[in-house]
């Protein structure tokens, strides 16, 4: 395996960034999780995009163009002959000292490209749908920090994580501040009721989600559903109709008991079942060509 680490593919065994990166020191940098399916990335303009955010949104200054760093994520994947790939992107603050100060980080962000064979979640999930429970570590508020900055600081998420883990599940619903559903610990979450889809607004705390958005358009333009981005809570889930996860590594994924209750009749529903079918076609027939 090869790793792209500022600018050089090296062995994955040289692949090593100090103990002196405030990435490591304070979890001072950020990241993108990206999938490429057939030979091709998966919205990797979007993904970039929403990297560059989070770029503005710390002052870290990314040391090289988007035009660039596209070519750095095509270049390792090709290094590796990946055509199907997990590809995570990280970029740190850089070396520093013990201090917080980030000026102390005076050569500047590094960028280190992993791309690796998908390990997905095994088939019986979306045959049968997963099984969530309501974390009680609630999502972390945006005015303290957004979880739009995709930050190498995941605890937040992690502890929920531990929460589901401890349950013998994969997956945990997270609640903001106020008790409203946001999202789950690494996807975004979707409720159908009457035929209407609701997923939780970003105002909600929620992440805008690369794989959210593709649902969103693909349930509106294909099956010319109404969706909505409205507040709800867990009382809303539990009477859904359907409940389905949307992200990067999950694609999208059935829900189909929450905190004991069945959701709908306990199997995956019609509409998640077409909309995971849809994703599919699209993932496999567009993105950035991998060459
Ligand atoms: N919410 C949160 C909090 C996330 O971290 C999503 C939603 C889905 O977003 P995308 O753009 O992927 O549709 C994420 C995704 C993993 C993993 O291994 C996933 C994410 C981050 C780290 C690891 O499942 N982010």
């Amino acid at each position: 395996m090869k790793i792209y680490i500022d600018g050089k593919l090296v062995p994955k065994e040289e692949a090593k960034i100090s103990v002196f990166d405030h990435g490591v020191l304070y979890g001072d940098g950020i990241f993108e999780g990206i999938r490429a399916y057939n030979g091709r990335v998966f919205r990797l303009t979007e993904h970039l995009n929403r990297l560059w955010s989070s770029a503005k949104a710390i002052n870290l200054e990314i040391p090289i163009s988007k035009a660039l760093m596209e070519k750095a994520v095509i270049d390792t994947l090709i290094a590796n002959n990946l055509k199907d790939a997990y590809i995570r992107l990280l970029v740190t603050r850089g070396v520093g000292d013990l201090g917080l100060d980030p000026r102390k980080c005076a050569r500047g962000a590094s960028i280190v490209i992993i791309a690796d064979n998908i390990s997905l979640y095994p088939p019986e999930f979306y045959e049968k749908g997963l099984e969530v429970i309501t974390a009680s570590t609630r999502r972390v508020r945006p005015d303290s920090l957004s979880p739009n900055i995709k930050s190498m600081n995941y605890l937040n998420n992690i502890m929920a994580k531990m929460e589901a883990i401890k349950s013998g599940l994969v997956e945990a619903i997270m609640l903001n501040s106020e008790g409203y559903v946001v999202e789950c610990t690494g996807d975004n979450i979707f409720i159908i009721k009457d035929s209407v889809i609701s997923t939780p607004p970003v105002s909600a705390g929620a992440l805008v989600g690369i794989t959210r958005n593709a649902a969103i358009e693909l349930a509106r333009e294909k099956l010319k559903l109404v969706v909505k981005e409205e507040m709800m809570t867990m009382y809303d889930v539990y009477t859904a109709d359907e409940c389905f996860v949307t992200g990067t590594a999950a694609e999208i994924a059935p829900i189909t008991i929450a905190d004991m209750r069945n959701i709908g009749d306990g199997k995956p529903g019609a509409i998640t079942l077409k909309l995971m079918a849809s994703f599919k076609e699209l993932a496999n027939s567009t993105g950035t060509p991998i060459k």
